[in-house]
């Protein structure tokens, strides 16, 4: 489903058009957001919304029609062509392709059992794909590239305590904000960077989201007392570094989602009513989207959200860097195909074609090592 919502619709009928698309379809900078009905326990309300932030127009993307049931993270596929989305309720990852055709990939025959949190799905640079159960035994499950079965990286005897966030750091570990924030290596190791406990009653962490060169990290963590949410922000992994930039929001149960923007700038935040945009270094704050309220439900945003990138030419592992670990996939997708489909299938060759001329040979090679000079994130 794709129908035009727009709060413009109105006064501009035309400006809600569904002709745009990037290279993959998805338009760069959109941003998806969960979104839920105040009934969906009685009667399943769940869908998946798509904001343009450049003019504040938003339609819905997908909704219980196709197989949304309670639905919390969002991630895309590193090639940035598939949007996938885990469902509580119906113990599901469906993965969507730009035009809204979903399939279910993962159900409880795969690990699931009940996968959950805002940002409860994320990927490492080698395409292995990570989600967090909110049930059962609380595990964090990792699958490689093109398998449906998981191994269990942690679990609750582990020190995990049901869904919430996580992301990949650029050391590929784990960062999970499991009321706990925890770090999970990629042997599976577990430690504690903040317990979160001892201040203002009982703060859980919920959502964590870190820039590329690991200065400064965020948790969004719910207070159980108002104002319950809040951000907090740390320098690298240093708990003692811990400082309340923002409070004031309004979690969704237990549910606040962060997340960086493309270029680290903005801090996004989603609660359940409002999805605002932070200016990292003022920590001036704008509300992109709020909420429409129906005459018979509200809708609640909180538990998910993700911005569409555009995938970077010379980036040939997918990571969204252009740096010196693209030389040897670059090299291989210019001397050996199947080579490079069989050791990074989950990216995308055509990104080797970085002077856009539309064919992959030795011209391009000036053309990356330009790219991985001018992408200064090391
Ligand atoms: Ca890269
Ligand atoms: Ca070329």
């Amino acid at each position: 489903m794709r129908a035009c919502t727009s709060m413009l619709l109105i006064t501009m009928p035309l400006a809600c058009a569904f002709a745009q698309s990037g290279p993959n379809g998805f338009v760069p900078g959109h941003i998806f957001l969960t979104e839920l009905g105040t009934e969906w326990n009685r009667e399943p309300r769940s869908w998946i919304r798509e904001v343009n932030p450049t003019t504040g127009e938003s339609w819905i993307f997908a909704d219980a029609e196709d197989g949304l049931y309670g639905n919390a993270g969002l991630a895309f596929t590193p090639d940035g062509s598939r949007l996938r989305v885990a469902n509580l309720s119906s113990n599901t990852v469906i993965e969507f392709d730009a035009a809204g055709n979903g399939a279910v990939i993962l159900t409880g025959a795969n690990g699931l059992t009940g996968p959950f949190g805002g940002n409860c799905l994320a990927w490492d640079t080698l395409g292995r794909f990570f989600v967090i159960n909110e049930y059962g035994f609380q595990a964090l499950l990792r699958y490689e590239y093109a398998s449906r079965n998981p191994l269990v990286l942690a679990d609750w005897q582990d020190g995990l305590r049901g869904g919430g966030g996580i992301i990949v750091d650029r050391n590929g570990d784990v960062l999970v904000a499991s009321r706990f924030l925890q770090r999970v290596t990629p042997d599976g190791e577990v430690s504690v960077i903040d317990p979160y406990f001892g201040s203002n009653g009982f703060p859980f962490a919920r959502s964590v989201a870190i820039d590329r060169r690991h200065n400064r990290l965020y948790v969004a963590a719910d207070h159980g007392v108002f104002p319950r949410g809040r951000i907090h922000r740390y320098r690298g992994f240093d708990p003692g570094t811990r400082e309340m930039i923002l409070t004031g929001f309004r979690p969704l149960d237990t549910a606040i989602t962060i997340v960086l923007s493309n270029d680290d700038a903005e801090l996004l935040i989603v609660d359940e009513s409002n999805l605002y945009s932070v200016n990292v270094e003022t920590l001036e704050q704008r509300v992109l989207f709020t909420a429409p309220v129906e005459p018979e439900f509200a809708r609640l945003l909180g538990r998910g959200m993700v911005i569409a990138k555009a995938p970077k030419p010379g980036d040939m592992n997918c990571d969204n860097w252009v740096n010196n670990f693209d030389i040897d996939p670059f090299v291989l997708a210019l001397t050996d195909e199947a080579g490079y489909a069989a050791r990074f299938g989950w990216c995308d060759r055509t990104r080797a074609d970085v002077n856009r001329d539309g064919t992959i040979d030795n011209f391009d090679i000036d053309a990356f090592v330009a790219a991985v000079i001018a992408d200064t994130g090391d």
